[in-house]
C-alpha cells in the first residue's frame, strides 16, 4: 500500500492525541511516530477515562485509512466524457456550481427538492452545523441520517419509557456492581470489545451473566445462560419473565407505585404468557424462563443492556421497551449497580441524534414542530421562527422521495446509503435519478459512484471538535494531525457551502470552539442539554455528562436517581403484545436471514475494507449456517450457498456451525456489489421509529 505522509502535530500532554473513529467506546489514542510508511501508529493513551489503556484490532489500526493511497485528495466533478469518471476542479468552481444547480432546482421544483443525509461518526459541531444548514441555508425540511438504521428504536423506547434518551443510564463503572446482567441483542465482545472487562470484573465479583441472542457470539462466551433465540421472538420471551416476576410476586412493589405509571396494561398484557406458553412458542425451556426470572427479579442489583439484535426490527420500539419494562419492574434503575442501556453503535451515535440531524428535530432533542422550541432555536440562529421549516422523513423514506422523483438534489456528509440500506437495490435506482449529488467522504464509496460532486473531507485525526459516547459524555478531540492535500475539514465546507448559496452570514465561525459554542446556546433548556459545557471544562475535568445545562453544573453521570423526565416524574410501563415480524417464514422462503456485525470490519466497510490488516481477516462474508439446515441442503465441503429473498440473491462463503438457531442463517453486512446483504434485506420500518427490519427477512437457502 503507498501512502501519504502527515507530520504529527500533537505534543504529549494529559490529554489523549484523539480518539479511535470506530464504535461507541471511543478509546483515547495517542499517535507515535513508527516505522511504517505512514511514519504513524496509535497505542493506547492512559489519559481518557473510559477504556484506559485498551485497543481493539480495529483502534490499533485506525490510521490506516486515514494514511490511504486511495484517500480522496481533490474537489472531484463527474467527467463530462472519456474513460476516467472523474475530473479535478477546485472548491471554489465547484461550489458555485453546486450552489448554482441547488438555487436553480428549488427555483423551478421548491426548496424541499434538496436533501441532506448525514452520519453518526461526525463530531456534535458537524451534525448541528448540517441540521442547521438544511434549515437555514437549504431552507428545506429534508435531512435525516444513518442513525435512522441505527439508534432509533432505542431512542424512541428511551423517550416513551423514560421522557428522554440517553443510552445508558449509569456509567460503565456501574457494570462491575451489578449481580445479574442481561444482555440482548448486543454483542459487546466484538462491537464494543474494550467494554469487556467491566462484564469480566462483574463476573469475577460473582454476578450471572445471560445472554439473548440467535447464535454463539464472543459475548455468549462469557455468560451463564445463552438463550438461542429465534429472531423476533423477543418480546414473548420477556412476556414470560414479566409473567413469571408478577405471578410469583417478585417485582418491586413500591418501585412500581412510587415511580412508574402503567403497571395495570403490563400486567394485563403478559398474564397469557406462562413459561409454558412461552416454550411452546420459542421452544426456551419453561425453567430457563423462570430461572432467569428469578434470578434477575431476586437479584440485590441488575442492569439490562440491549442493542440492534432486537431493536432493527419493525417491532424494535415495543421490543426495547419490554426490555425497559425489566429494569422498572424490578426497581434496578437509578441506584447503584443497576441500570438499563441501548448500547450506542457509532463514534458518535450519542451526539449524533441530539442536535438537529433527524428529520423531526432541532438542537438539544428538541422537537421542530414545538413552537417553544422553533422560537428558541431560531434566537439563537437570528432568524425568524416562521423561516424555519417543519418536519421531513426518515433516512429510507428520504431515499424513497428520491425514487419517487421529490427530492432531486443529495448531499450526503459521513454515510455510504448504497450498501447500509435495506433493499438497497431501490437505494441505487434512487441515487441514479439524482440531478445532484455531492458526496463529501473521504473516498469514493459505493454510494460516491452516482456523485456529481465528490468533495474530499477530513478524517477524524485531522479534525479538532466533541463527541458523546455511549455512556452519554461528552468529550473534546484534538486535532492530531495535519489535513492531506486540497482536503478541508467538514464544518468549513458546510459553512463555505451556505456562503455559495448566499446565507454565509449565518455561517460566520473563526474556529471549531465557536460551532460548539453556538451548539451549547442553542441546547439551553432542551433535554440534552450543553449549555453549561465549554472546551475549557472538557479538557480540564476530562468529559462531562449530559445533562449539564450551567457553567457550575457537575454534569449527570446517573440519570433518574429521584425522578424520570415525563412531567410527572415518573417512568412508564407499557403492556406489549408480540407482534409476528413484517415478513414471516413460510413453505416459499422458510428460513430467516439476521445480519450483523464482525470484530474486524466497520459499518459499510469504507474504512476497514481499505485497512489491510483487518481486511485479511475477514476479506468476504461468511454465512454462519446450523448442521441441521446444511444437512437439509445437501451442503458439501466446499459448497458456498445462494440466499434468496423477495427482493434478491446472492452467492456466499458458509461456515457451518452448532452455534446458530437452526433456520436462521447470519450474513455480516460489511460489503458492497456482489457481496452486499441489503439486496436481500426487507425495508419494513417500525411505525414509530422508522427503523428497518434488518434482523429479520424471509428466505430461501441452497446450495449454490
Ligand atoms: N466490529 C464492529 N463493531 C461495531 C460496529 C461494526 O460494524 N463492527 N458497528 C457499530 C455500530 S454502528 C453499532 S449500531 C453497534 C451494533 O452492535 P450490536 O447490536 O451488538 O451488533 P449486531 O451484530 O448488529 O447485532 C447484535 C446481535 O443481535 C443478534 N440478533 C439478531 N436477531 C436478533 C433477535 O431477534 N433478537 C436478539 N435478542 N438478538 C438478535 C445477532 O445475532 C447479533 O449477534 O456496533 C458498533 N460496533
Ligand atoms: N443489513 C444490515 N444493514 C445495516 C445494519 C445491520 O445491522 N444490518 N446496521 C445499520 C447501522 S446500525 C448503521 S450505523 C448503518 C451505518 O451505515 P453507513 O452510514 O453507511 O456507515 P459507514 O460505513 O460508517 O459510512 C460512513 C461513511 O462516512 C465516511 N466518514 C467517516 N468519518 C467521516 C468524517 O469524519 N467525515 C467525512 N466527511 N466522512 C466520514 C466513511 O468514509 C464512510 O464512507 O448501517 C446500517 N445497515
Ligand atoms: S473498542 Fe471501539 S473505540 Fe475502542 S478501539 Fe475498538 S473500535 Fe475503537
Ligand atoms: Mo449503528
Amino acid at each position: 500500500m503507498k501512502s501519504m505522509k502527515s507530520p504529527l502535530l500533537t505534543v504529549p500532554t494529559d490529554q489523549p492525541s484523539s480518539h479511535c473513529c470506530f464504535c461507541s467506546m471511543q478509546c483515547g489514542l495517542e499517535i507515535i511516530p513508527s516505522e511504517k510508511t505512514s511514519g504513524l501508529v496509535t497505542k493506547p493513551s492512559p489519559n481518557f477515562p473510559v477504556a484506559t489503556g485498551r485497543l481493539c484490532q480495529k483502534g490499533l489500526n485506525a490510521l490506516d485509512h486515514v494514511f490511504h493511497a486511495g484517500r480522496i485528495t481533490e474537489p472531484l466533478r463527474q467527467a463530462s466524457s472519456g474513460a476516467e469518471r472523474w475530473q479535478a476542479t477546485t472548491w471554489e468552481d465547484a461550489y458555485a456550481d453546486i450552489a448554482g444547480r441547488i438555487m436553480s432546482l428549488q427555483a423551478e421544483h421548491g426548496a424541499d427538492t434538496v436533501g441532506v443525509y448525514g452520519g453518526g461518526s461526525l463530531t456534535n459541531e458537524v451534525c448541528y452545523l448540517l441540521g442547521k444548514f438544511t434549515r437555514v441555508a437549504l431552507k428545506s425540511r429534508y435531512i435525516d441520517y444513518n442513525g435512522r438504521y441505527c439508534m432509533s428504536s432505542a431512542a424512541a423506547a428511551s423517550n416513551q419509557a423514560f421522557g428522554i434518551d440517553r443510552g445508558m443510564t449509569m456509567p460503565l463503572t456501574e457494570i462491575p456492581n451489578a449481580k445479574y446482567i442481561i444482555l440482548a441483542g448486543t454483542n459487546i465482545a466484538e462491537c464494543q470489545p474494550t467494554m469487556m472487562p467491566y462484564l469480566l470484573e462483574a463476573k469475577k465479583k460473582g454476578a450471572i451473566i445471560v445472554t439473548i441472542d440467535p447464535r454463539n457470539t464472543m459475548t455468549s462466551k462469557v455468560s451463564d445462560i445463552h438463550v438461542r433465540l429465534q429472531p423476533g421472538f423477543d418480546s414473548v420471551l420477556i412476556n414470560g419473565l414479566l409473567h413469571v416476576m408478577v405471578e410469583e410476586k417478585l417485582v418491586d412493589e413500591r418501585f412500581i407505585r412510587e415511580r412508574t405509571s402503567g403497571f395495570e396494561h403490563l400486567r394485563e398484557a403478559v398474564k397469557a404468557y406462562t413459561p409454558a406458553r412461552v416454550e411452546e412458542l420459542t421452544g426456551v425451556l419453561e425453567a430457563v424462563v423462570r430461572t432467569i426470572a428469578r434470578g434477575f427479579a431476586k437479584a440485590e442489583t441488575g442492569i439490562v443492556l440491549t442493542a440492534r439484535g432486537l431493536e432493527q426490527q419493525s417491532n424494535g420500539v415495543e421490543n426495547t421497551l419490554n426490555y425497559i419494562n425489566l429494569s422498572l419492574v424490578t426497581g434496578k434503575i437509578g441506584r447503584t449497580g443497576c441500570g438499563y442501556g441501548a448500547v450506542t453503535g457509532q463514534a458518535n451515535g450519542q451526539g449524533g441524534r441530539e442536535h438537529g440531524q433527524k428529520a423531526d428535530q432541532l438542537p438539544g432533542y428538541r422537537l421542530i414542530e414545538d413552537p417553544a422550541a422553533r422560537a428558541h432555536v431560531a434566537n439563537v440562529w437570528g432568524i425568524d421562527p416562521d423561516e424555519l421549516p417543519g418536519k421531513g422523513v426518515s433516512a429510507y423514506e428520504l431515499l424513497q422521495k428520491v425514487d419517487q422523483g421529490e427530492i432531486k438534489a443529495l448531499i450526503v456528509l459521513g454515510s455510504n446509503p448504497l450498501v447500509s440500506s435495506p433493499n438497497n437495490r431501490m437505494v441505487e435506482r434512487a441515487l441514479q435519478k439524482l440531478e445532484l449529488l455531492v458526496v463529501i467522504d473521504m473516498f469514493e464509496t459505493e454510494t460516491a459512484r452516482y456523485a456529481h460532486y465528490l468533495l474530499p473531507g477530513s478524517s477524524f485525526a485531522e479534525a479538532e471538535g466533541t463527541m458523546t459516547n455511549l455512556e452519554g459524555r461528552v468529550f473534546h478531540r484534538r486535532k492530531a494531525v495535519e489535513l492531506p492535500g486540497n482536503c478541508r475539514l467538514d464544518y468549513r465546507i458546510i459553512s463555505e457551502l451556505a456562503e455559495a448559496l448566499g446565507r454565509g452570514a449565518y455561517f460566520q465561525y473563526a474556529s471549531i470552539e465557536e460551532v460548539f459554542n453556538e451548539l451549547a446556546a442553542a441546547t439551553a433548556g432542551g433535554k440534552a442539554d450543553y449549555s453549561g459545557i465549554t472546551y475549557r471544562r472538557l479538557q480540564e475535568e476530562k468529559g462531562l455528562f449530559w445533562p449539564c445545562p450551567s457553567p457550575d453544573h457537575p454534569g449527570t453521570p446517573h440519570l433518574f436517581a429521584d425522578r424520570f423526565h415525563h412531567p410527572d416524574g415518573r417512568a412508564k410501563l407499557f403492556g406489549i403484545q408480540p407482534k409476528m415480524p413484517a415478513e414471516p417464514i413460510d413453505s416459499d422462503y422458510p428460513f430467516i436471514l439476521t445480519t450483523g456485525r464482525l470484530a474486524n470490519h466497520y459499518l459499510s466497510g469504507v474504512q476497514t475494507r481499505r485497512t489491510e490488516a483487518l481486511n485479511k481477516k475477514a476479506p468476504v462474508p461468511v454465512a454462519e449456517v446450523h448442521p441441521w439446515l446444511a444437512k437439509r441442503i445437501g451442503l458439501g465441503m466446499d459448497n458456498k450457498i445462494r440466499i434468496t429473498s423477495r427482493r434478491g440473491s446472492l452467492v456466499v462463503e458458509v461456515k457451518v456451525t452448532e452455534g446458530i438457531q437452526p433456520r436462521t442463517v447470519f450474513v455480516p453486512f460489511h460489503w458492497g456489489d456482489e457481496h452486499s446483504i441489503n439486496v436481500l434485506t426487507n425495508d419494513a420500518l417500525d411505525p414509530t421509529s422508522r427503523m428497518p427490519e434488518f434482523k429479520i427477512c424471509a428466505v430461501q437457502v441452497e446450495r449454490a
